[in-house]
């Protein structure tokens, strides 16, 4: 028996006649998106971060729990503490935590300690995790929580790009101190930190190329 009463699916109703040139310009669409790190100051209003966030909680979930919390900061000062926090902790990764092998395929990337998009960007987004949520009862557990809010950010890195916007999956390790900056409750845990914005003029991003379908796909 099922809590929820239920109501009829609405089918998108697309012409099915183009299906294969419709999934075929949506990868190519897919494929021009690019982590960016140059990303401008350029100010991105508030209720598009809004409804980037509302696409992002779309996001199915074990048990429908949604076990997720989007911060949005745009506040100059918080950004300030987040690089500076972010900074150190990148500052002991890359100068004595990392191993060589780890720094090796960093390489490639040119990405180091600094992480000046933290306070150019007009906004970033902290993605939290909720491993349980807190109700009168006491705490009520999440299933699959890494598995949905991985699906959540999916959906608000690919909402970003149709947007027109660029993105960068920032993971500063340990990231206990977003919770503490952000002033987060215990039942959440940092899990990705997304700058948004627009791209800076003549931003580059390293030239890399994709796997074949062929290695990252069997047919049987
Ligand atoms: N967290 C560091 C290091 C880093 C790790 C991976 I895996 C990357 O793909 C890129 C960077 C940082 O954000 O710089």
């Amino acid at each position: 028996m099922s809590d929820f009463p239920t109501i009829k699916y609405q089918p998108r109703e697309l012409n099915e006649n183009t299906i294969s040139e419709r999934v075929r310009a949506h990868y190519e669409m897919m494929d021009a998106r690019r982590s960016v790190r140059n990303i401008s100051d350029k100010a991105v209003p508030r209720d598009v971060i809004e409804n980037l966030i509302r696409i992002a909680s779309s996001a199915p979930s074990g048990a429908h729990k949604q076990p997720w919390h989007f911060v949005a900061v745009s506040d100059a000062g918080l950004k300030s503490k987040i690089r500076e926090a972010a900074e150190e902790e990148e500052k002991s990764f890359y100068e004595t935590r990392a191993p060589q092998e780890w720094l090796d395929d960093l390489a490639p990337l040119g990405t180091d300690w600094r992480k000046e998009f933290l306070t150019k960007s007009p906004w970033l987004i902290i993605v939290f995790k909720k491993v349980y949520d807190n109700h009168p009862e006491g705490r009520k557990k999440n299933y699959y929580v890494q598995e949905s809010v991985g699906i959540a950010c999916g959906f608000l890195l690919q909402a970003i790009h149709e947007a027109g916007l660029v993105s960068l999956t920032h993971t500063p390790s340990p990231m206990n101190f977003l919770s503490e900056i952000l002033e987060r409750p215990e039942n959440e845990k940092p899990f990705l930190l997304i700058p948004v914005g627009y791209p800076e003029e003549g931003a580059e991003v390293p030239d890399i190329k994709r796997k074949d379908l062929s290695e990252v796909s069997t047919f049987r």
